[in-house]
């Protein structure tokens, strides 16, 4: 099947007027700061303006829910973009955090109404995460910052009653 076809349809929509939280572990902060850029790139692509995005940084994964839920419980945000980088280890660890990590952001959307995008890459090793994280279209950062934008757009204009 052809991938792009499964790939989020905004690309092309506005960021203008929208504010993002980007919340981002420091866990394999080589990988995630590289994320973090192609987040930055996916939302200047949409016109974001230049004051509208926030940064919050937590040790590892395992903290990005919590964060996400209290940052899009401000209300100041239309989306929040959570990033991090899981590497599969020798251990079990892996599993527990990144099970954990995935059903908490979905928690967190779901208890707070608020777009929160799952950026978070699970990766068997280093390599694999590298290819995730690299410049370009794959960036799963700038993939995270195109859904969110579709998303912002989606919910403003189908479900905000302007009140
Ligand atoms: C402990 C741990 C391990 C082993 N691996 C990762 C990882 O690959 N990626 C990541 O983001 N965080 C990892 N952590 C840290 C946990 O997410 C968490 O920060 C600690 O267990 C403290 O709660």
């Amino acid at each position: 099947m052809d991938s792009e076809k499964l790939k989020p349809s905004g690309h092309r929509q506005s960021a203008k007027d929208l504010r993002f939280a980007i919340v981002a572990s420091r866990w394999n902060d080589a990988l995630v700061s590289r994320l973090i850029e192609g987040a930055f790139r996916g939302l200047e692509e949409h016109n974001a303006g230049s004051d509208a995005v926030q940064v919050f940084r937590v040790p590892g994964s395992f903290e990005i829910p919590l964060c996400a839920q209290k940052a899009a419980e401000t209300g100041k945000f239309d989306a929040v973009i959570c990033l991090g980088v899981i590497i599969r280890g020798d251990t079990p660890h892996f599993e527990y955090i990144a099970s954990e990590t995935a059903r908490g952001i979905g928690a967190a959307s779901l208890k707070t109404g608020v777009p929160l995008i799952f950026g978070v890459i699970t990766a068997d090793n280093v390599e694999q995460a590298n290819r995730r994280a690299s410049e370009g279209p794959d960036n799963k950062g700038f993939e995270a910052a195109t859904a969110a934008v579709e998303l912002a757009n989606l919910y403003r204009t189908s479900f905000d009653d302007g009140g």
